[in-house]
This record gives C-alpha cells, structure tokens and sequence, in this order.
C-alpha cells in the first residue's frame, strides 16, 4: 500500500536524492487539499449506499439491455453482483483520494479484473459508463470538481478500458 508521500520518498530514495523544488511542491499539493480530500472521503461515506443505488439506476435507465433477458445484470444474483461491484468501486475511490495516491486501486480493485470480467461477459463499457456516472454523483453531492476527488474514478475508468493489459 502506497500513498502520496511515501511514494514520493520512494523515488527520491532510490537515487539518493534530498526532495528538490518538484518534489516539495507535490507534498504541498498534497497536504494543501488535506482537510478538503478528508471531508469528501467522509461525506461519500456517509452517502456511500444512496450514491451506489442512484448511479445503478441511472446506468439501467441509460443501458437498459444490461438488465433485459440476456443481459449480463439480469437476474437478481447478477443485478445485485453489478451494485455490489460499483460499491467496491466507490469505497476503493475513497481510499485512493484520502491516500492521493491510485496505488491501491492497482493492489486491489484492478490487478486481474479484466479476466474475470472477460470470462464471465460483464461488459467493460457499460462499468465504465456506471463509474462514471458515480463520479459525477459525487461531483455533485461534494460540490467539488477538482483532480483529487475525480481522479481515482477516471483511472479506474482508463485502466479497465485499456485493452492491453
Ligand atoms: C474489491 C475488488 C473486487 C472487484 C472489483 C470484484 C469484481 C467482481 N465482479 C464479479 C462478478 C460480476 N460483476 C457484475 C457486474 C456488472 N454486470 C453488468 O452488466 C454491469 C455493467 C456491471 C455492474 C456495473 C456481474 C453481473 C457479476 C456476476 C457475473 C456472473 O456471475 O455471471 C466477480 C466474479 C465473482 C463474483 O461474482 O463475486 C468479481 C471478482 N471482486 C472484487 O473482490
């Protein structure tokens, strides 16, 4: 697990250099917003259910096939494997943006996932679309679009719909 300091110290680290004028200004970032990625975090949390269950119906609603005869979300077993999916997604997206870093994102949500959701036909689109669509809910509910808070949803987003990985 990594965050933004301690990958910081990382590189510095191996090639022995003291932090230089880059290297403070990324900590400053980092502590500057601090208190701001801290209050996102614990207003998401607090409203961590109703976003996961607005932004599932809202992919419904703009891919409805997802939960037809035939779609990948129908049945009871597989809408509630979609939510509980876009849940893991949003709780990840909380630890990422409080660490300022999307190491954990790597270590546990995206390493293999694009196998299994391969193997079982989830389709990558329309989970794209769902995280995206949560990124906006919490867009709004935090009344904030900055990188920090967005970020850990559009690297999610880039990395799933990477097809060479
Ligand atoms: C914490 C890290 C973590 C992640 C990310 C994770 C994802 C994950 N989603 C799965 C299934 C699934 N994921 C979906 C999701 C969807 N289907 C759709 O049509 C939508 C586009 C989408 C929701 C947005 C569905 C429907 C299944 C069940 C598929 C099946 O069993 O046929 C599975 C297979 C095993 C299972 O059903 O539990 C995994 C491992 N598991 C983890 O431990």
């Amino acid at each position: 697990m990594q965050d933004a300091v301690t990958t910081l110290i990382g590189m510095y680290d191996a090639t022995g250099r003291y932090f230089d004028r880059n290297a403070i200004d990324e900590l400053k970032s980092y502590f500057g917003t601090g208190t701001a990625r801290l209050k996102a975090a614990s207003t998401i949390t607090a409203n961590a259910a109703g976003l996961v269950r607005q932004a599932g119906t809202r992919l419904f609603e703009v891919v409805p096939d997802l939960i037809r005869p035939g779609g990948n979300a129908y049945t009871t077993r597989r809408y509630a494997a979609c939510l509980r999916d876009m849940d893991y997604y949003l709780r990840y997206a909380t630890y990422a943006l409080v660490a300022g870093d999307n190491y954990v994102l790597d270590e546990r949500v995206l390493q293999g996932l694009r196998e299994t959701y391969n193997s079982l036909g989830v389709p990558i689109g329309p989970t794209v679309q769902g995280i995206q669509i949560m990124k906006d809910a919490v867009i709004e509910l935090v009344g904030v679009n900055a990188a920090w808070l967005t970020d850990p949803f559009d690297y999610m987003s880039r990395q799933l719909s990477e097809t060479n990985i």
